[in-house]
């Protein structure tokens, strides 16, 4: 359960004891000195993660399942300098400046501070960008951290997660909250089970114990999503399908006047709990619905549907955050998001109830899981690619009980699920069958960030006493 007054920790340098992070603190505070020739006040640091299951139903309110990566990403600093006279975020620009602009802002925001400290900032980050490990909400939780901590302000996990949530939005994506409570609130050895309603709650949760532990590879595809750039045809086209979906169901199963119902779940009442018995239930309904119709709606077609003009529309589902489609796909969508979510509960059961169950079945059912969400991203939620595909496919055949894309796909990273004393056999397999054909020419050094074991890693932190 999340603590409403839980706060991140800060930490002084000295009580690391993993050598590379030491190591590569140590780095950039020279790197600090000789920059502005003052050792930094402190490092704030954001790891990146892998969602282990619940793709693109944040944004619809469900309950997602990520864990913090072990690599982990910025560290800066600050000392009183000039003072920054106006920062603007530039939409749909997905250079990495512009992810520290939205988490500076959000902060000075929210405070209602017009004159911030100045900071001298030295960031350096290690998570791959575009690969779905979100560098992007790292790097937004990292500088909101660092600014609010600059400005001596007293921020608890959940407001820094909140308004990192909303200021990412403000590059152009109108994104969910997973990435930013997975940065800021996961817990080394657990992954965190992360929902939305009625509030942000993010529970650690240990997976089963098994004789050989269940290990995770994420393998990069290497095919660069730049979601940002394809946001009106992506991501921010899937976000509005969904609310179309959830407008247009609300209607029917509540009459019309469903004006405040924005998410698939918000067909849900405050009181009722979502399970899978419901969720199963609406799935249902949506066949019984859309079914018939698995091409999509036109734009027209909408407008008789939900008894809205087409300007109605526009004003309430595509102003804010342009899309550009011919047809929208309501069936595919809510029933993959009905169906995701459902896979989550039952994935976050067998973390619960796991160690009671045989080994084989913990590794078959979960691994089950993970491929149905593959197949539901592939299939019906048309967020995967070719090259994700065969990633997937080669994996299951490297002997992975459950492979899938990670984070919003069209390209990026697969992550899989493995028996830890079968990673040797499986990496070399899948270095064999897809890096070494796809793409031949790779160092050793750019295999290894290509492919990788991740253990669950803690939330961000501040480092003191440098
Ligand atoms: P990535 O792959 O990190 O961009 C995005 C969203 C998440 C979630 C996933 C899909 C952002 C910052 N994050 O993740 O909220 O919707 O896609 O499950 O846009
Ligand atoms: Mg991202």
């Amino acid at each position: 359960m999340t603590e409403s007054n839980e706060f991140v920790p800060i930490l002084s340098l000295n009580s690391i004891d993993q050598p590379i992070l030491l190591k590569r603190c140590k780095t950039l505070i020279e790197k600090f000195k000789s920059l502005y020739n003052n050792p930094p006040d402190f490092i704030a640091r954001a790891p990146g993660r892998v969602n282990l299951i619940g793709e693109h139903i944040d944004y619809a309110g469900f309950g997602v399942l990520p864990m913090a990566i072990s690599n982990d990403q910025k560290s800066w600093d600050f000392e009183g300098k000039d003072k920054i006279v106006e920062i603007i975020v530039e939409e749909g620009v997905s250079e990495w400046s512009n992810y520290f602009k939205c988490g500076y802002k959000g902060i000075l925001r929210h405070l209602g501070i017009e004159n911030p400290v100045g900071m001298d900032c030295l960031m350096d980050g290690i998570v791959p960008i575009g690969a779905g490990l979100s560098s992007s909400s790292s790097f937004v939780c990292c500088a909101a951290l660092a600014t609010s901590h600059a400005n001596n302000a007293k921020l608890t996990k959940k407001q820094i997660t909140e308004i990192s949530i909303e200021c990412e939005r403000f590059a152009g994506m109108n994104s969910g909250g997973m990435d930013q409570t997975a940065s800021i609130f996961s817990q080394f050895g657990h992954a965190l089970y992360v929902e939305f309603l009625p509030t942000l709650n993010a529970t650690p949760t240990k997976l089963p114990t098994t004789n050989s532990p269940i290990t995770f590879v994420v393998a990069n595809s290497l095919v660069k999503a730049d979601k940002v750039i394809t946001a009106p045809i992506h991501y921010n086209l899937r976000v509005v399908e969904t609310k179309l979906a959830a407008y247009h169901l609300g209607q029917l199963l509540f009459g019309e006047g469903c004006e405040n119902l924005k998410h698939l779940c918000d067909l849900y009442s405050k009181s009722t709990k979502v399970t899978i018995d419901n969720l199963e239930k609406l799935s249902d309904y949506v066949d019984q619905v859309y079914k018939k119709n698995q091409n999509g709606y036109t734009l027209e077609e909408l407008s008789v549907m939900l008894k809205l003009s087409s300007t109605e529309i526009y004003d309430k589902f595509i102003a804010k955050f342009p899309v550009r489609a011919e047809r929208f796909h309501l069936y595919k969508r809510s029933k993959h998001v009905f169906e995701e979510s459902c896979r989550v509960l039952k994935f976050y059961k067998v973390c619960t109830s796991g160690n009671n169950m045989d080994d084989i079945k913990v590794f078959e059912s979960l691994g089950n899981l993970m491929n149905q969400s593959h197949q539901s991203c592939k299939e019906l939620f048309d967020c995967s690619c070719d090259e994700l595909n065969d990633l997937v496919k080669i994996c299951l055949d490297g002997g992975a009980f459950g492979s899938r894309l990670t984070g919003a796909g069209w390209g990026g990273c697969t992550v899989s699920l493995i028996s830890e004393d079968n990673v040797e056999k499986f990496i070399q397999h899948v270095v064999t069958n897809y890096y070494n054909l796809k793409f031949p020419s790779l160092s050793k050094n750019e295999l290894n960030d290509a492919i990788f074991v991740t253990k669950p890693s803690n939330g961000a932190m501040i480092l003191k006493d440098l």
